[in-house]
């Protein structure tokens, strides 16, 4: 089985010095370099895990656009996990699950996918019940406490290192830091926060990509696959951060045995105050 991971697209956000068609050229390049990476990974699953769209009023142009594109990933079946941004969102097709609440999905005989629910949770008891058997992947669009530099701002869907570990997937997919970020334990991955597609800043600190996630005999093996935002959709960044706050919000964070490492990390060279 082999997952192509992506979130947090915000398909649809305005951006300052980009007029509305340009939006629109924009999302259908970064749609269309997702399907074309998807075609060539030979994937059978796109797991997008929340934030697809930047708003749940999102203009249907943009939705249709989406559907036109993941119809052309025939083979392909999509599972969309919401986000904070896109919680009420849904997109019609035979070809796309939606998650919207905490349920589980067999995606193959031995491969089960739970999401974990902003508002109620995981269902531990049900968890702990159900995964006795085969490989279990939890998704969420999720903010982890000790990653985050503002505390109070995600406090509705935060969690906890030590969650993420006493959950004891086998996987666990994360959306919402829109950096590419393996938890481990050890030489084990225990969760990845699979990042945005794209660094949309002129002054990159952070290579931004795609996480293809191979699951063969209840081994898994994730790859970080970097894509390049085209320079006519890049933005300027509203300010200049300093070394000290590259290095608070870029560096590796660790918890107990558990450490977040963050992948792609390029501080620029010319970089200066
Ligand atoms: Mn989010």
């Amino acid at each position: 089985m082999r997952i192509l991971c992506t979130g947090d697209l915000h398909l649809g956000r305005k951006r300052r010095r980009l007029n509305p068609d340009m939006l629109i050229t924009g999302d259908t390049k970064i749609l269309d370099n997702i399907v074309h990476t998807a075609k060539e990974e030979q994937v059978d699953c796109l797991f997008i895990l929340g934030d697809l769209f930047d708003s749940d009023d999102i203009s249907s142009n943009i939705k249709e656009i989406c559907l036109d594109k993941f119809s052309q990933l025939k083979e392909t079946h999509i599972y969309i996990f919401p986000g904070n941004h896109d919680l009420g969102i849904n997109l019609n097709s035979p070809q796309i699950t939606f998650f919207n609440e905490s349920m589980a999905r067999k995606i193959s005989d031995d491969i089960t996918v739970y999401a974990y629910d902003h508002k109620k949770g995981l269902d531990l008891a049900d968890w702990n019940e159900d995964k006795k058997s085969g490989f279990n992947i939890i998704c969420g669009h999720l903010a982890v406490r000790e990653l985050q530099l503002d505390k109070q701002r995600n406090a509705g869907i935060s969690v906890s290192t030590h969650d993420i570990a006493h959950w004891k997937a086998d996987l666990v997919l994360l959306g919402h830091d829109h950096n590419t970020r393996f938890l481990k334990q050890g030489n084990k991955i225990l969760a990845t926060y699979v990042g945005a597609p794209y660094n949309i800043y002129e002054n990159e600190l952070v290579a931004r990509g795609v996480v293809i996630c191979e699951i063969d005999k209840g081994q898994v093996n994730l790859r970080f696959r970097r894509l390049e935002c085209p320079p006519e959709f890049k933005v300027k960044a509203a300010h200049m951060r300093t070394a000290e706050e590259i290095n608070t919000r870029y560096g590796p964070v660790t918890v107990g045995e558990y450490t977040w490492k963050l992948i792609g990390s390029h501080v620029v060279n010319n970089f200066s105050m």
